[in-house]
Parts: structure tokens; C-alpha cells; sequence
């Protein structure tokens, strides 16, 4: 009886140490750009977006203050954010003015609820050690973009646009950080964190996370030893493909590619169910740890209907991450996310940035 109940305890209280610290978060970054914010303009709000390492750098110092007075830190946040699938915090922004629901990926209106999302997205990187970043071949290297619904006309980006997505990590064909590209040393590393702030989900349609440290407990030795092996193929997603034949010349495809990095006592993932096959004379057990894979990643899928003015930070090392479908309702007052990335660049080479941009990563 002693046993089980402290147990319990146990059990209660770390649930309520993760979601407090999530919550602690969350006021602190809300009340340092509050107060940031209220002494410029929305004009002078929008520039300092041009510079995300600048504004970054503006706003931590507050951040960590807030943080201070309640026994917290930016570096307690950071270990803890390395150790979750996610981050969700809630309320971190209010969004404020908002115009119709756009149709493309580009550009983000100049609107106050847009800009303190994206102000509040970067503070919350920076607080954690990211920098926010975006890749020259993905819509044109804009740092952040709308995730909307486009009306019909625009072929697989439409449906695309509309439909669920299945469990990934983005920029998948992107090496790890630490890594290189085997036959572009050029090509930046993929994010560790792809950020999502909500600006407008009125079917509560779920953002879906599929944590790493749950999958393994589904996997045997033998997929774990296929999935370390370099014996997939690895294609790009449907985003970086026009850019990537503009600047690379062609679709980078990773070709005998591994999924699974034992890296530091911890593993990291690489996948997309979409866009990874087995590669060329692989032997049977790589397809079946593939599928086993797959299989674990539906037993396993938490929902995080992102509500405005939220902020999902996702792993991009230690999980999946996909959605529910949205439907084919666009425009409006229709889901409205805003996307970017968050990396640790200390060891990037500046080869693997785009010249003259603080933020922008090669290709
Ligand atoms: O819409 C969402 O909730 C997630 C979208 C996503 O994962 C993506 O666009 O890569
Ligand atoms: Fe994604």
C-alpha cells in the first residue's frame, strides 16, 4: 500500500513540475515582449523581424528575468525542452488584429497578431538557445510562413494543404546536426525545432506529435540495428522541391541514408512517411523495421489542438510530428498557423548560409 501510493505521488508531481514549467514559460515570454512591444510601433515591430539574432538577443535578458523570479531559467527551459517531444504553451500571444486568413505560404500580413506571434516564436527560440532560421529553398527563404488551407488550382499543394499529414520530421533530407551532407558539405543541418504558433484553429484541428522514446519501446533490437543502417532513400518534401532545382539544380534526394542516430546516449530520428523508401539491394530486414516503424508511429500519436494565440515547439530530433486533416474550407476565418524553425547554428560553417542574411540557411 506505502509503495503504490508513493508512487502515485511521484507520478503527480512530476506531471505537475513538466506542465508548470511550461506554464512559467509561457508568462514569462508573454510579459517580456508585452512590455518590449509597447514602446514602438507596429511599423518598428515589423522591422526588427528582418533581424532575428538582434531581437533575440533584445529580448532573452527580460526573459530570464521573468524566469528568475520564479526559481526558473532559460537554461532549465532549454534542458527541459531537449527533453520533451514538445513544448506547448499556452497563451502566449494575444492576436490582436487579424485580416482574412490568407491563401498562400508567403507573404505573412502586416498585422499586430501576426507580428507578436512572430516576435513571440523568436523569443521563444532564442530563450532556449535556438536560433530561428529558414532555408533559401523553401518558399524563398522566408523566415516564417502561413500554414493555410489554398483554394483548388494549385494541384498537389492544394490537396496538400487540406489534407492530414503523416508522422515526419521537416527538412528530412537535410543532414543532422553534427552531420554533413555526404556529397554537398553546403547543405545546412535540419532544424531541432519546428515552432508552430496558432493564430486561428476553429475546428481545434489537432497539430499530432509522435514521441521518440515512445516508439522505441515498440521496436525490437534487430529494427532498431536496420533503422541505424544506411539503407533508405530519402526524398524531399513537397516544399524544398522548386527551390532546391533553383539552387541546387535538382531535388536532393539522400540516397542509402540512415533514420535512427544513437547520438550521446540518445537517439534522434530522421523520417517521413511519405517520402522514405528503402534503398536499392537493402535486404528484406529494412523493410520490415520500416514497417514496424510506421506501425509504432499509430500507436502512439498525442493530439495538440493548438488554440490562438498558442506555441507549439516540436522536436524535431526526438519526434514526429504530423496533423489531422484540416479540410477544404480556405480563406476566411478559416486554421491559420504560422512556421519556423529553431536551430543551434554555434556549429554551423558560414559555407552553409545564404550570403548578406542573418537567418537564411543553404540551400
Ligand atoms: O499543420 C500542422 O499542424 C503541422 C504542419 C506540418 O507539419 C508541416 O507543414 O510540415
Ligand atoms: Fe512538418
Amino acid at each position: 500500500m506505502t509503495v503504490t501510493l508513493a508512487y502515485i505521488t511521484f507520478i503527480s508531481l512530476a506531471h505537475v513540475g513538466t506542465q508548470l514549467i511550461d506554464v512559467i514559460f509561457s508568462q514569462a515570454v508573454r510579459a517580456a515582449v508585452t512590455h518590449w512591444r509597447a514602446q514602438l510601433t507596429l511599423e518598428q515591430v515589423i522591422e526588427s523581424l528582418a533581424n532575428p539574432v538582434n531581437l533575440g538577443l533584445m529580448l532573452v535578458p527580460a526573459i530570464e528575468q521573468e524566469l528568475n523570479s520564479h526559481n526558473c531559467s532559460c537554461a532549465a527551459v532549454k534542458d527541459y525542452a531537449w527533453a520533451q517531444p514538445y513544448l506547448r504553451l499556452q497563451a502566449v500571444f494575444e492576436t490582436g488584429e487579424l485580416p482574412d486568413t490568407p491563401e498562400d505560404f508567403c507573404p505573412v500580413p502586416s498585422a499586430e497578431g501576426a507580428a507578436m506571434a512572430m516576435v513571440s516564436a523568436i523569443a521563444c527560440l532564442a530563450a532556449i538557445g535556438s536560433d530561428t532560421v529558414s532555408y533559401g529553398s523553401e518558399n524563398n527563404g522566408d523566415l516564417f510562413v502561413n500554414l493555410v488551407v489554398f483554394p483548388p488550382g494549385r494541384g498537389k499543394f492544394t490537396d496538400k494543404s487540406a489534407d492530414k499529414m503523416s508522422g515526419h520530421t521537416d527538412a528530412v533530407t537535410f543532414p543532422m546536426r553534427g552531420y554533413r551532407d555526404p556529397l554537398n558539405p553546403r547543405i545546412a543541418p535540419s532544424p531541432d525545432f519546428v515552432c508552430l504558433s496558432s493564430l486561428r484553429n476553429p475546428n481545434d484541428v489537432p497539430t499530432t506529435v509522435m514521441p521518440l522514446d515512445q516508439l522505441m519501446t515498440s521496436l525490437t533490437n534487430e529494427h532498431i540495428e536496420d533503422l541505424q543502417k544506411p539503407q533508405y532513400l530519402i526524398g524531399s518534401q513537397l516544399t524544398f522541391r522548386d527551390g532546391m532545382i533553383d539552387i541546387l539544380g535538382d531535388e536532393l534526394e539522400v540516397d542509402y541514408a540512415q533514420l535512427l542516430y544513437a547520438i550521446q546516449d540518445k537517439w534522434w530520428i530522421r523520417f517521413s512517411h511519405r517520402t522514405t523508401q528503402i534503398a536499392t539491394g537493402a535486404q528484406a530486414s529494412a523493410h520490415e523495421a520500416m514497417v514496424a516503424l510506421k506501425e509504432a508511429c499509430a500507436g502512439c500519436v498525442i493530439p495538440l489542438p493548438l488554440e490562438p494565440g498558442d506555441i507549439a515547439l516540436v522536436n524535431n530530433r526526438i519526434a514526429l510530428h504530423g496533423r489531422s486533416e484540416v479540410g477544404k474550407e480556405y480563406g476566411g476565418q478559416t486554421r491559420w498557423f504560422l512556421r519556423t524553425y529553431g536551430l543551434d547554428t554555434s556549429d554551423i560553417d558560414p559555407a552553409q548560409r545564404h550570403d548578406g542574411s542573418p537567418f537564411m540557411l543553404f540551400p
